[in-house]
């Protein structure tokens, strides 16, 4: 009898039972998703300490994305590398620090996933103490694709992972992940060490009271992005909406997870393609959005739907609640930047 009528599931429990789901999987999905709690509890013991071992301010390099790197980026991305590469069934890792493909097992005919990450989302914010966070997403091997063309293996659309998740560096540490069966949440109890199921089978409310943008660039937002955020200003649908902007989409989506409501990084002029990328960043929040009963849109269409060309590549992101992203579609139909589709 435990000391509550709570069952203690811990994400490794969760997970074995999700893999069942697998007809045939060997448990190498379980020791993929292992490899990424181990290393983001190694992670998340660095952020909390970083104002206590010089480890704030900037590493000096720049990464690919023209980005000067901060050392918890660096420390971040050798730790999931390296977890991830002691998998025999990990053939190739793509990462936001990284400029090309890494193929990890190139021998191993058992070596047919290919992980897409980013170690750590919104690390602008980590000097000043502001959640940051890590995405990861899960592909399987195309067909008849071997290791001479690593990046196939991930410029798959967002459609096919088989998993996606992330891990939440706040108040406290939080990983929410997905294979297809609903989201779930764990939260980490330090003491333990453990990640212990604490939000089964999360939904994103129909509606929510938060929307979330940053609108220091409204002046440069496309048509039909600033009629949408007047509406939400107004409020519309019997309520009105406050504000949220958090600056780390990690921890902007976890509250549009939660709470409902809608997150958007329009195209702006400085990145006509929006900011965040599709591989890592859009396409596992759309993943979980929509198996949590929400939608995720690139103003012209379903995120998940988009064919990556590279894998850096960048997208817009709309993302939130049903009945503000029907909402959302509508006036981008009418303002002539979406397609009318029946599909919504
Ligand atoms: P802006 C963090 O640097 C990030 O990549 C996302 O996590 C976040 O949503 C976005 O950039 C914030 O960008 O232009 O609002 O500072």
């Amino acid at each position: 009898m435990t000391t509550t009528n709570t069952p203690i599931i811990t994400v490794q429990q969760h997970i074995l039972e999700e893999q069942k789901r697998f007809p045939g999987s060997s448990g190498e999905f379980s020791s993929l998703l292992s490899a990424i709690t181990m290393g983001t509890k190694m992670i998340q013991a660095k952020v909390r300490r970083a104002g206590l071992s010089d480890i704030l301010g900037e590493h000096g390099d720049v990464n690919v994305q023209g980005e000067i790197q901060q050392k918890l980026d660096v420390y971040s991305n050798d730790i999931l590398s390296h977890f991830l590469s002691l998998r025999d069934s990990v053939g190739v890792l793509v990462s936001e620090e990284n400029e090309k493909p890494i193929i990890v097992h190139n021998n191993l005919e058992n070596a047919n996933y290919a992980i897409v990450f980013d170690p750590l989302d919104g690390s602008s914010n980590i000097d000043v103490n502001v959640s940051v966070g890590t995405t990861f997403s899960i592909l399987r091997r195309p067909e008849g694709v071997g290791m001479n063309d690593a990046e196939q293996w991930a410029l798959q659309p967002g459609n096919k992972q088989i998993a996606a998740g992330y891990v939440v560096y706040g108040s406290s540490t939080i990983l929410v992940y997905s294979v297809g069966n609903g989201v779930h949440g764990f939260t980490l109890d330090p003491s333990l060490g453990a990640y212990i199921l604490s939000h089964p089978n999360m939904r994103m409310p129909e509606q929510g009271k938060y929307y979330s943008v940053n609108e220091a660039y409204r002046d440069s937002f496309p048509p039909g992005y600033t009629e949408y955020i007047d509406r939400l200003r107004k409020g519309f649908l019997g309520h009105k909406y406050a504000s949220r902007y958090i600056g780390s989409m990690v921890a902007d989506f976890h509250r549009t997870l939660l709470k409902g409501g809608v997150f958007l990084y329009p195209p702006t002029e400085s990145n006509p393609d929006g900011k965040l990328r599709l591989l890592y960043e859009a396409n596992p929040v759309a993943f979980l959005a929509e198996q949590a009963g929400g939608m995720a849109l690139d103003g012209t269409g379903r995120v998940l739907d988009i064919q990556p060309v590279s894998i850096h590549q960048r997208c817009p992101l709309v993302v939130g609640s049903r009945v503000e992203m029907e909402d959302f579609e509508q006036v981008m139909v009418e303002a002539g930047s979406t397609p009318k589709s029946d599909s919504f």
